[in-house]
């Protein structure tokens, strides 16, 4: 037990760090990752039958409080696509230069690579040292330090080494301790994310899939989403370095064991992501930088596309430019072939068709791009905010670019920003009145200017109504949600609503909207034509006359009076009992009091024939009427009577 728990309470503290080695093929990469940690990298029976690497391969190695990862990654210029899908993730670059052959031409590719990928630190190792006299060892030295020079490897050590003879790795291995001690630690708790690298099944445990943890953690029993198939698996269990662990954090080659999956379903270039935030995607706007080695970039060049493990054909769109210079750096929109999962800050790397050569690279900023569209004169300033600004300049740039409104799911989305970064952003935007938060939760931004734009249109709305429909009390609110149109979300009209509630600028009595003290004035021949209707209906008692009847007195046009007769419905002056009949309120109220006393006199139960005879009414009243009453709870039917409630 005590043992247990120190070891848990070491691995606490332990760093995590990714190594990838670099390099043109027979230059001793994976030699020299066996010679640091005891395992050669090399797994495929190919590669050990042909000598040189294919695939990725992976060795471990604890020391001192650091727990390293090595990604050895092939030489060979036909499998660069594999070393690109190991490269993404690393914390420090190996760059593996034979001593006897200097800097070749996947030194150059795959240096290249690391840089554009972001790469910021490492270290050189000079192989082969054994095989060269201390001349040329310190000429390749000069070699490697001049072609350095100006990159993130400027100041890195340059080691000779001997996977042979063990010479200088011990050195070798204090530089890349130092070089592990100045690598932040990534933040676990941010969202999860798992490029993959490799499916497989393994026996008793069922698929397993392994990638270089590049976000957030993941445990036994989490849910995870896969990419870009949209699936939500269950993890079974969690492997880093070869042994089962509670959780897998960022910088660690972790296994994951998934429920729910067969092995053969998973592919590299597939991402395990915390569920239910992130959008698949097939265009994306990015800076894409060129580099001076190659050729100009015209508009609509296809190129290969990696980033993260996955690959796919993208066709590129220079926004705002026609041809990117080698060197240059432009905004461009990237149509890919195929969806993947990407977020905003990924780097990312293209290849030339043919020859297949890497020319460029760059990181992703708008990873759910609109296409290129002639009208959209804003995307340059938008894209420059998305590189350059802070949290508070690219919410408020997302939320005006999001005419219909912006979700806190396409937020999270488009920025992989965790909850509580969204709300205190949103929050502070809107107390700059730059935003307006139209819902908390789900939270919801709009632009200030539109909620202004929308309280214009209510009021002016609203007034046009009721100057139409000045007998009308006020406008139905679903009306004027739906006469807003669709661009107007449900949540930015209840708060423009709200707004000029609060202003009391209108009122909403139940489901009405109208102008605040407003009133339904009548004309005087209104009045009286009101009045009329009224008597009409008060004077007959329940020898009501038909509506048309005493509509067509009147001595104002069918419209109008229409209008009156619904004033006084709702007013409760008149109550239709049903769609023909129309009684006053007065009537009603009599024939009331009649039943109750009928039923002191002469117990509760009534037939339809002596219910006429009470009220002096035909059947063609009568039954309507009891029918008015058993709603209105009155009476209740028993058989052919009534019984008074
Ligand atoms: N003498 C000597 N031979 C070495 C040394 N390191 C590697 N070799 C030999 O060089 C050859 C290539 O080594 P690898 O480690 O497979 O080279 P690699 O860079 O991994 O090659 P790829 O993965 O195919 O790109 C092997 O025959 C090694 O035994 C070294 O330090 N000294
Ligand atoms: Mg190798």
């Amino acid at each position: 037990m005590p043992t247990t728990m120190a070891s848990a309470a070491a691995s606490a503290v332990m760093k995590s760090v990714i190594i990838g080695t670099a390099g043109h093929i027979d230059h001793g990469k994976s030699a020299l990752v066996e010679a640091l940690t005891g395992t050669h990298p090399d797994r495929l029976e190919e590669e050990k039958r042909r000598g040189i690497t294919i695939d990725l391969g992976f060795a471990f190695l604890e020391e001192d409080g650091v727990r390293f990862g090595f990604v050895d990654v092939p030489g060979h210029e036909r499998f660069v696509s594999n070393m690109l899908a190991g490269a993404a993730g690393i914390d420090v670059l190996l760059l593996v230069i034979a001593a006897d052959e200097s800097i070749k031409p996947q030194t150059r590719e795959h240096f290249d690579i690391c840089r554009l990928l972001g790469v910021q630190r490492g270290v050189v190792a000079l192989t082969k040292s054994d095989l060269v006299d201390s001349d040329t060892l310190e000429l390749v030295r000069l070699e490697a330090e001049e072609y350095l020079r100006g990159s993130f490897l400027e100041n890195a050590p340059v080691v000779p080494v001997s996977s042979k003879t063990r010479a200088g790795l011990e050195e070798l291995k204090k530089s890349l301790h130092a070089a592990a001690g100045t690598t932040t630690a990534k933040d676990a708790s941010r969202y999860f994310r798992l490029p993959i690298d490799r499916a497989f099944a393994m026996k008793g445990f069922g698929s397993v899939v392994t990638g270089t943890l590049i976000s957030g953690s993941v445990g036994a029993g989490d849910e995870v989403e896969l990419f870009p198939a949209g699936e939500r698996l269950r993890v079974r269990g969690v492997h880093s370095a070869g042994r089962a662990v509670e959780r897998a954090t960022p910088g660690q080659r972790t296994a994951v064991n998934l429920a729910g999956i067969e092995h053969t379903a998973v592919k590299r270039g597939m991402v395990l992501a915390s569920p239910r935030k992130f959008r698949k995607t097939r265009r994306v706007d990015v800076r894409l930088e060129l580099l001076a080695s190659g050729r100009k970039m015209k508009q609509g060049t296809r190129v290969h596309f990696h980033a993260g493990t996955a690959e796919t054909i993208a066709e590129v769109f220079l926004h705002g430019q026609k041809e990117l210079p080698p060197g240059g750096s432009a905004f461009a929109n990237l149509k890919l072939q195929d969806e993947i999962l990407i977020v905003a800050g990924d780097r990312f790397i293209v290849r030339q068709f043919s020859p297949v050569l890497t020319i460029g690279g760059g990181a992703v900023l708008d990873p759910l791009a609109r296409r290129p569209m002639l009208r959209d004169t804003g995307r340059i300033a938008y894209l420059e905010t998305l590189e350059r600004g802070n949290r508070e300049e690219i919410l408020a740039a997302m939320t005006e670019r999001a005419i219909l409104g912006l979700g806190h799911e396409e937020v999270v989305a488009r920025t992989a920003w965790m909850d509580q970064e969204i709300r205190e952003t949103a929050e502070r935007l809107a107390d700059a009145s730059r935003v307006k938060i139209v819902s908390v939760d789900p939270l919801v931004l709009v632009p200030e200017k539109i909620v202004v734009e929308v309280r214009k249109k209510i009021l002016e709305k609203v007034d046009n109504f009721q100057k139409a429909n000045p007998l009308l009390p006020g406008m139905l609110r679903e009306d004027l949600r739906t006469s807003l149109g669709k661009r107007v979300r449900a949540e930015t009209f209840r708060a423009a609503l709200e707004g000029l509630l609060a202003q009391k600028r209108l009122e909403a009595p139940g489901e009405l909207v109208k102008k605040a003290g407003s009133e339904v004035t009548l004309q005087p021949e209104e009045a009286k034509a009101k009045d009329h209707i009224e008597a009409a209906f008060a004077g007959a008692g329940l020898q009501v006359p038909s509506v048309k009847e005493v509509l067509a007195k009147l001595a104002i046009e069918a419209k109008r009076a229409e209008r009156l007769l619904q004033i006084l419905l709702r007013d409760k002056n008149l109550v239709r009992v049903s769609p023909e009949l129309i009684f006053h309120r007065e009537a009603l109220a009599q024939l009331k009091a009649r039943l109750a006393g009928y039923k002191e006199s002469k117990g509760d139960r009534i037939s339809v024939p002596i219910f006429k005879e009470l009220t002096g009414i035909t059947r063609k009243y009568a039954i309507p009427l009891l029918e008015y009453l058993d709603r209105e709870r009155v009476t209740r039917r028993a058989g052919d009577d009534r019984v008074i409630l």
